[in-house]
């Protein structure tokens, strides 16, 4: 197993206090803030947090680094995306198990993250020379119509803590390419990873004369959040969290008539039909459960079983979860490391509690174990229970049965979130029931896969309490820039639109 220390060093954050260290980090004023590893406790580095005037310095160098950064062509910030991604490249493993020490997600899942930050690298280094806009006819003689994208300025990027890497990326890397400049508060739960993503973005820009570009600030939401969600100088914040934390930000957001993405929570469901592989269906369901220890957004969280395949699908389920290794996420052969912290097992085993009182039955694990680790757990309910309306952030699977499509389709639409949604089957008529406008109500629908483990190359985001915002893939980029609409009169003469004489 890697050395914790080693990984530290080579990331270069083996000073515990980069406040007032090297290069472009500013001395700060907040309180100090200890990053502990939930895999045993242990203290892996503190930090010097910043406060509200540390955040003004912040803004002014970003503000400063704009001016030139709008004005490189699209595709040379592309060319300076691409670097980043290959100083990625250099740091997948120990970057993937800085994320697992400090998150405690495993190792594969670890790197995985990080592989998503390259994807998206790539991905945004096409962009930078795609960032189209559309031509119009124009309904007058001699006349040009287009549109265009301007950059929009700083992004301020809220992130947390169970992707502490990879969503940064989504956002950072796209909004570079795009001319913004990035100021970025991480998750207090994962400070160092933030600090080592920083410091490979920095080594990046200082190799091109540029600083600015992309910022950290760590601190607490008193301190750094709310000024940001706050400051008219952010025209867009993209924040990744819970519906709670997003409705916060779209007040005060929506107060000043900023621009929000939301990427929020997530109540994510799995409809398995009678004509389903069901070998397939455990496997995905295994994978969506119990990966990242249920605290992905994309969790699976709701498995509904068609009554004919039922009891096929449970054996094999249950099966699949006596296998699942709970323990050490750098170990070799783990497949579930431990939650955040101790608050997040206190608050699955209150859900287990309210779960156990509203009729669910406990069918698989539900313990708690020593630290943070926890038992991967299988719920049967007679029919949806008014608890399953909300997301707990821990490895519960609720498991409903049910007789028609139509039932299925109906309890799994209501939830007030909607970011993924699956169904396992071999029939075109339920595929494309689902895939329908009276099917999945969700921002990701899948056939055959399960609802977590996205590619970057789609939008990614959901519906309802979710959010509405989407992220990464597609044309997801226009987030971040300003549209404007151009129109060229190359005539010698003024006429008006909808054919109106004036005077
Ligand atoms: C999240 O949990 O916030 O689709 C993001 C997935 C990952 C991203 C999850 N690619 O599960």
């Amino acid at each position: 197993m890697v050395s914790t220390q080693d990984v530290l060093n080579r990331l270069g954050i083996a000073r515990l206090n980069p406040g007032a260290a090297t290069g472009d980090w500013i001395a700060t004023h907040g309180p100090e803030l200890i990053s502990y590893s939930p895999i045993n406790g242990q203290e892996l580095g503190r930090v010097q947090t910043a406060q509200r005037q540390d955040l003004e310095q912040v803004i002014a160098v970003a503000t400063e680094a704009f001016h030139a950064w709008r004005m490189m062509p699209a595709p040379q910030r592309g060319m300076i995306v691409r670097e980043i991604g290959l100083e990625l490249r250099e740091h997948l493993d120990d970057l993937g198990a800085l994320v697992s020490l400090e998150m405690g997600k495993i190792l594969a899942e670890g790197r995985g993250e990080v592989q998503e930050m390259i994807d998206v690298a790539d991905f945004a280094v096409g962009l930078s020379r795609q960032l189209y806009g559309l031509t119009m006819h124009s309904e007058r003689p001699g006349h040009r119509m287009y549109e265009q994208w301007h950059p929009l300025g700083h992004v301020g990027v809220i992130t947390a803590f169970n992707f502490p890497a990879a969503v940064w990326a989504w956002n950072a890397l796209i909004a570079a390419v795009c001319g913004d400049c990035i100021v970025w508060k991480p998750s207090e739960q994962t400070p160092l990873t933030a600090i080592a993503v920083q410091h490979i973005c920095d080594r990046v820009l200082a190799r091109h004369g540029l600083k600015g570009i992309f910022n950290l600030v760590i601190g607490s939401v008193g301190d750094i959040g709310e000024p940001m969600l706050a400051d008219r100088r952010f025209p867009l914040i993209s924040a990744t969290g819970s519906c709670r934390m997003g409705r916060r930000v779209g007040a005060v957001v929506g107060e000043r008539l900023g621009r929000t993405l939301l990427e929020l929570g997530g109540n994510n469901g799995i409809i398995v039909m009678d004509d389903a592989d069901v070998e397939l269906a455990a496997r995905a369901a295994l994978f969506g459960a119990v990966g990242t220890a249920g605290q992905r957004c994309t969790s699976l969280r709701r498995l509904f079983l068609h009554r004919q395949i039922a009891g096929p699908m449970m054996e094999r389920l249950k099966a699949a979860y006596a296998q699942v290794k709970i323990g050490h996420p750098l170990e070799a052969g783990t497949l579930m490391g431990p939650l955040i912290n101790r608050q997040a097992v206190e608050t699955m085993q209150a859900g287990l509690a309210t779960i156990r009182e509203q009729g669910g039955e406990v069918l698989y694990g539900g313990r708690a174990l020593e630290g943070c680790y926890v038992e991967p757990t299988i719920v049967r309910a007679p029919a949806p229970l008014p608890i399953m309306q909300e997301e707990i952030f821990a490895p519960i699977l609720y498991v409903v049965e049910f007789d028609h499509l139509d039932q299925a389709m109906a309890w799994h639409n209501d939830v007030p979130q909607g970011l993924s949604s699956a169904m396992f089957t071999g029939g075109l008529i339920p595929a494309e029931t689902f895939l329908s406008h009276r099917g999945s109500d969700c921002g990701i629908a899948n056939i055959n896969i399960g609802t977590s483990g996205a590619e970057i190359g789609g939008a990614f985001g959901g519906e309802k309490d979710t959010g509405g915002g989407r992220e990464s893939g597609s044309d997801s980029w226009k987030a971040y820039m300003r549209r404007q609409t151009v129109t060229i009169n190359w005539s010698r003469d003024l006429p008006l639109a909808q054919g109106i004489q004036f005077g």
